[in-house]
C-alpha cells in the first residue's frame, strides 16, 4: 500500500483539548496545555509518522472574539490554518454555547473552508457515553461534516478510529518532514512555551492574558551537557509585575523551576535557566509590540 499525507488542523473554541488530542496522538507533548481557555497562541505543527503515512497536525489558537490585537491574531492564525489544511477537525466538550457567540465564529471559520469537515466530541470520559453521543449525533444531523467521532483526548478512547478515518481520507502522497521529527519548531520555541504553560498555571485571573515571553538567550554548550536560557517575562503593566514575581520572588522560582525541569527532560541536558520581569506597556493591544513578541502575521 502506498503510503499517505497531508494536513489535519485541529480548530474549534478555546480549551475544547486541541493540543491534548494532538499530544495524545503524537504520544509526545509538543503543544502546551493548561485548564485555561485561549493557552494555544500560534500554528503549532506535530508531525505523526508510521506505517499507513505521515500526519502534519496544525494544533490552533481556540476560536473567540478577538477584544484586543493578540487575539485578532489568534483567530487569523486558526483561519489561516485551516486554509492550509487538507482536513479540518472541529473539536468540541461538554459546554453548549460559547461566550461572546464563540460556536457562530468558529461555525463561520469552518463554514469558510472548501476542504473536507470533521466533527470531534472530546472529553466523553467527562461526559458519559451517552451524553457524548447526544452530542455528536445533534451537532451531526444537519450534514455539515463528512464524518464524526467520539474521543478522550486524556484516556486515549476513540483515537485510533479518528486516526484511521483521517489516513482513509488522505491522498497518497510523500512525507513532508524526515520520519523522525515531531515538529517544524525550534527548541527556542519551545522554551518560551514551556514557560508560558508554567505562568498560565501559576498565575489567575486577567494576568495569564497579560503575559508574554521573548526568549533574549538560548545557548547550548554540548561540550558541558549545558544550554543556557535567558528570558524576559513581559507584563503589560508595573502593576503587576509584582504579582508574577510574587513574594520574595516565590512565584518567579516556581515559574522557573518548572520550566527547567520539563525543559531539562526535553533537551537531555542541564539547563541554566534565568527569568526576568519586564513591563512592555499594553503589549497585547499594539500591533507592532506583538511583532516584537513574535505574534506575527503579515
Ligand atoms: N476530562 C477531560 N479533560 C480534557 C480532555 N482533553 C482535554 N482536557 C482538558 O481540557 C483543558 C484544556 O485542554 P487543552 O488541550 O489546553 O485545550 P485547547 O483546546 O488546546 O485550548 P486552547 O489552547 O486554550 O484553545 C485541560 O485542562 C485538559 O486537561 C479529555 O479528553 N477529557
Ligand atoms: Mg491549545
Amino acid at each position: 500500500m502506498n503510503r499517505k499525507s497531508g494536513f489535519v488542523a485541529l480548530l474549534g473554541r478555546p480549551n475544547v483539548g486541541k493540543s491534548t488530542l494532538m499530544n495524545r496522538i503524537l504520544g509526545a507533548k509538543v503543544a502546551i496545555v493548561t485548564p485555561k481557555p485561549q493557552t494555544t497562541r500560534d500554528r503549532i505543527a506535530g508531525i505523526y509518522t508510521e506505517d499507513r503515512g505521515q500526519i502534519v497536525f496544525l494544533d490552533s489558537p481556540g476560536i473567540h472574539k478577538p477584544h484586543r490585537a493578540l487575539n485578532a491574531f489568534m483567530v487569523r492564525t486558526a483561519q489561516r490554518i485551516g486554509e492550509e489544511s487538507d482536513i479540518v477537525a472541529h473539536l468540541v466538550d461538554d459546554r453548549e454555547a460559547g461566550r461572546g457567540g464563540e460556536d457562530a465564529l468558529v461555525r463561520g471559520v469552518l463554514s469558510s473552508l472548501s476542504v473536507p469537515r470533521l466533527l470531534v466530541v472530546n472529553k466523553t470520559d467527562r461526559m458519559g457515553a451517552a451524553a457524548a453521543e447526544a452530542r455528536r449525533a445533534d451537532l451531526a444531523k444537519e450534514r455539515f461534516y463528512a464524518e464524526s467521532f467520539l474521543v478522550s483526548a486524556v484516556k486515549g478512547d476513540g483515537v485510533d478510529a479518528f486516526l484511521s478515518a483521517l489516513f482513509r481520507m488522505l491522498p497518497e502522497g510523500p512525507a513532508y518532514y524526515p520520519e523522525e521529527d515531531l515538529t517544524d519548531l525550534p527548541m527556542r520555541f519551545i522554551a518560551k512555551e514551556v514557560i508560558r504553560e508554567k505562568l498560565f498555571r501559576e498565575l489567575e485571573e486577567e494576568l495569564p492574558y497579560s503575559v508574554a515571553v521573548l526568549i533574549g538567550e538560548y545557548k547550548e554548550e554540548p561540550g558541558k551537557g549545558l544550554v543556557r536560557i535567558r528570558a524576559e517575562v513581559c507584563v503589560e503593566r508595573e502593576s503587576q509585575k509584582g504579582i508574577v514575581i510574587g513574594k520574595g520572588g516565590g512565584i518567579l522560582k516556581k515559574v522557573g523551576t518548572a520550566a527547567r525541569l520539563e525543559l531539562e527532560k526535553e533537551t537531555g541536558c542541564r539547563v541554566y535557566l534565568e527569568l526576568f520581569v519586564k513591563v512592555v506597556k499594553e503589549w497585547s493591544r499594539d500591533k507592532n509590540m506583538l511583532r516584537r513578541l513574535g505574534y506575527e502575521s503579515g
